[in-house]
């Protein structure tokens, strides 16, 4: 299969966020000047064409796509997913996030590291640093998506804080806030929502702390306003609203694995030889499409993670 993850940007694959204009903008404008005069645009290229009623443009450089991926649609990406401090239901954080306050927001980097520090949002949005990827993304409940994520690389943020030589793993907490995220009241998952990482999957060039995704900033329902991204691992690793980021010497705890150790390990690598106790991972259901598809090794990152856990028995570290 070609692994296109070396491929540079098309020029249709980068849009600027500039040319949108979004959907309730346009009615807004059509209603203001009524249907015959947005009908009259029509002989006004550049105009009629940046009043299009359009969704998200998916941007930035793909990233191990299959020939036949195609991006998700938003409205599939921002209002089906996980994220069980706004409910347990798919369409729960869509609806309940809507007023979760995103700002200010302050991330720790601390632990075994020469430079702990606070870092203010506004820290990750610079734009030369921010960059558009897109990835596939499988979700251990065996559905999947392709998504254009916004973010840096988490390699960079890991560097600037320095790790010392006792730092062997990474440990991510998500905001605790019971006020503003009532999942959190109840027992659902033991609370605040942690991860974690070895220091060396960290680093893997893969791996992103997202801002946003299709262009846009990111919906508080898709972790706003900064969460991780791990393409080749199921989709609970990528933990969303990160406060802390702490480097540590010892395998961090993280939520499903408290909660079902024997369903969630550490590792979490999309594997289809290894099934769930409860399903096969064999296969999986892409988000828009009838058919299933087969899973495959590594999300489809083998290329790029595969090193990492040679020698290592797979079905003992799941
Ligand atoms: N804090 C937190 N992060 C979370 C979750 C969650 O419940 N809480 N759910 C995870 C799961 S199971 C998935 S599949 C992804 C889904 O969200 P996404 O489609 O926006 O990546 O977020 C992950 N990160
Ligand atoms: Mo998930």
């Amino acid at each position: 299969m070609p692994i296109r993850s070396n491929h540079e940007p098309t020029s249709s694959e980068i849009t600027p966020e500039t040319l949108y204009v979004d959907r309730r903008t346009f009615l807004a404008a059509a209603g203001a000047i009524g249907a015959g005069a947005v009908a009259a645009l029509g002989g006004m290229p550049s105009l009629a064409a940046a009043q299009q009623p359009q969704e998200p443009q998916a941007v930035g450089k793909p990233y191990g796509l299959q020939p036949d991926d195609k991006p998700t649609p938003w409205e599939d990406v921002t209002t089906y997913n996980n994220f069980y401090e706004f409910g347990t239901d798919k369409s729960d954080p869509s609806q309940n996030a809507k007023n979760f306050k995103t700002r200010p927001w302050t991330v720790r980097v601390d632990g075994l590291v020469n430079k702990p520090a606070d870092y203010q949002l506004e820290d990750f949005l610079k734009p030369s640093v921010v960059e558009d990827r897109i990835y596939r993304h499988r979700c251990v409940e065996a559905w999947s998506m392709v998504i254009p994520w916004r973010g840096i690389p988490l390699a960079d943020m890991i560097r600037r804080a320095e790790p010392n030589s006792k730092a062997k793993f990474v440990e991510f907490t998500t905001l605790m806030d019971p006020k503003q995220m009532p999942g959190e009241r109840s027992g659902v998952l033991p609370w605040p929502y942690t991860e974690g990482l070895r220091l060396d999957e960290a680093q893997n060039p893969l791996a992103l702390l997202a801002v946003g995704v299709y262009g846009r900033v990111l919906p508080n329902q898709n972790g706003a306003p900064l969460r991780l991204v791990l393409p080749w691992k199921y989709g609970f690793k990528s933990i969303k609203s990160i406060v802390r980021i702490r480097l540590t010497d010892a395998m961090p705890k993280t939520a499903w694995n408290q909660a079902a150790a024997n369903e969630y390990g550490f590792y979490s690598n999309v594997n289809p030889t290894v099934d769930h106790p409860r399903w096969s991972q064999a296969t999986e259901r892409r988000i828009g499409e009838f058919f299933k598809r087969k899973t495959l090794m590594f999300n489809g990152y083998a290329e790029q993670v595969a090193s990492m856990y040679t020698g290592m028995d797979l079905r003992k570290n799941y």
